[in-house]
């Protein structure tokens, strides 16, 4: 039997046409629903960081629970809801839905976690013995503390906030110089977005001039704030050692050079200059710091910081014995610069 044409074409209409239009419908679907994913990453996320390699990035690799490295799922033509490894493991691929999934840095593929928190990364800087580390244990103790009585959860991860770290934070060993993984830690409550903070807590040997060093201070491009720390009794007392104008010269250097930056060029992070232990002494308080630095040959270093560092504050903190919740300040201030609702709701003063 001949078909006549009309017929043939009325056939292929019949059979073309719904497969265009499903083709169509699913295209728009898997755009849409990738737009909306896009938003709301950008809006609760924005983006990742490794504390092995200090890198950041988008987002991270994720492991399968058959332990294959895949890429970050997201809507797309494998799947709207879930994608399906080879294996037939459903990993999902919607905002919300993923902050369980096992991720891996796509970098140095070190296992890492995210939890589509977004970061805030804190770099402490300071000579030998300035009190950085103290500081950062005494602030994660008090901010738990403080965010215990509003039910919000502090979760520390690395080794080096864990709770016998915090315990033993009035004698913190001497951070060993050289690369160092960076400590996290996540806040999550049902009133405030989720976060993760992020310290890049390294030795006082690193703002020591050295030849060839070899830069590794990558967070210097992504970083929310700096903590600058130093002791004002080795600045009152007859003693060899870096100044804070000495530190600071090297820290701008390392800042700059990894920045790409001109060493004039103005910086909106901001920097927090701390004098640590209040406790000790006359005990500065916040508005005296400044003051204090210029009486005591620092003039330089307050007159090159204030023109590098458009967002300048000054506090005096005691980082040692129970109550160290002055050392949370300075941490606070940055946090509140960068996320002043998740500040808000964490009552520290
Ligand atoms: N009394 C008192 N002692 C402090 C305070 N902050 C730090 N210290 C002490 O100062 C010493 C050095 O502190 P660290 O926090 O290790 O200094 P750091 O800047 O991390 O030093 P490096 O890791 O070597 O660069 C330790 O013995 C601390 O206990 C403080 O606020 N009050
Ligand atoms: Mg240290
Ligand atoms: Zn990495
Ligand atoms: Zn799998």
């Amino acid at each position: 039997m001949v078909f006549s044409w009309p017929w043939a074409l009325a056939a292929v209409i019949g059979m073309v046409v719904p497969l265009v239009l499903i083709k169509a419908v699913v295209g728009m679907r898997i755009s849409s629903a990738s737009k909306k994913e896009s938003r709301e990453y950008t809006s609760t996320t924005q983006y990742a960081v490794c504390p092995k390699c200090k890198r950041n990035f988008l987002r991270p690799n994720v492991r399968c629970s058959c332990g294959l490295n895949l890429e970050y799922p997201v809507p797309n033509i494998y799947g709207i809801k879930y994608h399906t490894c080879n294996k037939g493991h459903n990993i999902p691929c919607m905002s919300g839905k993923r902050s369980d999934l096992r991720t891996v840095c796509p970098y140095c593929e070190s296992d890492i976690e995210t939890r589509e928190a977004m970061p805030i990364s804190i770099s402490m800087v300071g000579a030998v013995g300035s009190g950085k580390t103290t500081l950062m244990l005494g602030a994660v103790k008090s901010i738990t503390q403080a965010a215990r009585t509003r039910d919000i959860s502090v979760e520390t991860i690395t080794s080096g906030l864990s709770k016998d770290a915090i315990v033993a934070k009035d004698v913190a060993p001497k951070t060993a110089p050289g690369e160092l993984d960076s400590e996290c830690m996540f806040i999550r409550s049902r009133t405030v977005r989720d976060r993760e903070i992020i310290f890049h807590d390294i030795s006082g040997q690193e703002f020591e001039p050295k030849e060839g060093k070899i830069l590794f201070e990558e967070y210097f491009t992504y970083t929310d704030g700096i903590v600058f720390a130093f002791d004002p009794m080795a600045l009152t007392r007859e003693r060899k050692g870096s100044t804070p104008m000495d530190v600071f010269e090297s820290f701008h250097y390392m800042f700059t050079q990894i920045n790409g930056t001109s060493p004039n060029k103005v910086s909106n992070v901001p920097l927090a200059i701390v004098a640590t232990r209040a406790d000790l002494g006359d005990g500065l308080s916040d508005g005296k710091v400044r003051e204090f630095l210029v009486r005591n040959g620092q003039e330089g270093f307050v007159k090159v910081a204030e023109s590098l560092f458009s967002n300048v504050r000054y506090f005096s903190v005691s980082s040692t014995g129970e109550d160290c919740m002055s050392a949370a300040r300075p941490i606070w201030w940055i946090v509140s610069e960068s996320d002043p609702e998740l500040a808000s709701a964490v009552p520290i003063n």
